[in-house]
């Protein structure tokens, strides 16, 4: 039998198929052939729906929980529009991903060659990256362009979108692929970057978007969400990163390559801090090398420092101060400590 949360997929997703819809009928009334149409449509299917949707879906629970409903509860064009709201999330990811993984070289994405690296698509997946972005301002105005907060959750996006690239260029700079320099790292450019690359557009954007549908949307209010989803989102990248290392690629479905790639995670900077002089120069000279032997070394000195318990006694420390920060939320003008629950319950101690 399905799952409850199964049911709450299917239905998210039953939504979609109508969006390529109506945007291929934008192409359309543009008078663009058939040929572009299908392309486009063949994009937004191939990029958009694959991924585990936490996003979007995020935005539909948020909405229930503020209005308080189940997500049965809601009635069919109420769910719509927040389901709608959740694919814009998700527009926004399949745009990011798709030219994060140009940029990273990157071969695999949810199981499937990344769109560039399909045959017949190569470098317009610059064009079709930029096309999933408009699709969500698309959807916006013929969907929201009478609504009071039309304007807020347009300015939203915008500025969500510029402080994820924002951190993707953080990321980027810190870890050149071909110049391994580890005096760049700190836990502090990690905080920075994680929080501009994942935590605004994961974890703030779907929980802000469900709190203008449902007209919560004082200063302060939006602020308490700020204040203990950001922090949340660091968490989660860290875990991120944590798993990249020590997860087995059943359990995450992907085969870990941060330390081949040079990347500034968690565990090399939390590895930084304690490391000895000697274990230093190791890492100074094994780091980012596509070689084994070289990240087998570097699992060593990770394993030396015990960086798994660390990790561990930072999940227990994060999660508590969380609790007690959600603890404290003001619930007088409507909006729910429990919403913040939710999430924090969705990222404790996930092993994918
Ligand atoms: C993925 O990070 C990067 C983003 C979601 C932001 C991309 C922003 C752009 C403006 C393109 P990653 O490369 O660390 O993750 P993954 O390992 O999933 O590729
Ligand atoms: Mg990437
Ligand atoms: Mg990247
Ligand atoms: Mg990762």
């Amino acid at each position: 039998m399905a799952s409850d949360k199964e049911i709450k997929r299917e239905k998210f997703l039953s939504v979609f198929p109508k969006l390529v819809e109506e945007l291929n009928a934008s192409l359309l009334a543009y008078g663009m052939p058939k040929e572009a149409c299908d392309w486009y449509a063949h994009s937004l299917n191939y990029n958009t729906p694959g991924g585990k949707l936490n996003r979007g879906l995020s935005v539909v629970d948020t909405y229930a929980i503020l209005s308080n409903k189940t997500v049965d509860q809601l009635k069919q064009d109420e769910y719509e529009k927040v389901a709608i709201l959740g694919w814009c999330i998700e527009l926004l990811q399949a745009y990011f991903l798709v030219a994060d993984d140009m940029m990273d070289k990157s071969i695999t994405r949810r199981g499937q060659p990344c769109w560039y690296k399909v045959p017949e698509v190569g470098e317009i997946a610059i064009n079709d990256a930029f096309m999933l972005e408009a699709a969500i301002y698309k959807l916006l105005k013929s969907h929201f362009r009478n609504e009071k907060y039309y304007i807020d959750v347009t300015e939203l996006f915008h500025e969500v979108t510029f402080q994820t690239e924002l951190g993707q260029l953080m990321d980027l700079i810190t870890a050149p692929e071909d110049k391994v320099d580890l005096s760049k790292f700190s836990l502090k450019k990690h905080s920075f970057i994680v929080t501009f690359k994942t935590a605004y557009y994961s974890f703030y954007l779907p929980v802000a978007l469900a709190m203008y549908v449902a007209g919560i949307t004082d200063e302060k209010d939006l602020q308490q969400a700020k204040d203990v989803l950001i922090p949340l989102g660091e968490y989660f990248q860290i875990q991120d990163d944590y798993l990249d290392c020590f997860g087995t690629p059943e359990q995450i479905g992907k085969i870990g390559t941060d330390i081949q790639d040079n990347k500034c995670s968690w565990v090399i900077n939390k590895a930084l801090e304690l490391a000895s002089a000697e274990q230093r120069k190791t890492l100074d000279e094994n780091y980012g090398k596509k070689d084994s032997v070289a990240e087998a070394r570097c699992r060593q000195i990770f394993n030396d420092l015990k960086i798994d318990q660390l990790y561990q006694e930072y999940e227990e420390t994060i999660a508590k101060e969380l609790k007690v920060k959600i603890s404290q939320v003001d619930e007088s003008r409507g909006f729910k400590a429990d919403v913040l629950t939710a999430f924090l319950n969705k990222v404790y101690k996930r092993s994918k």
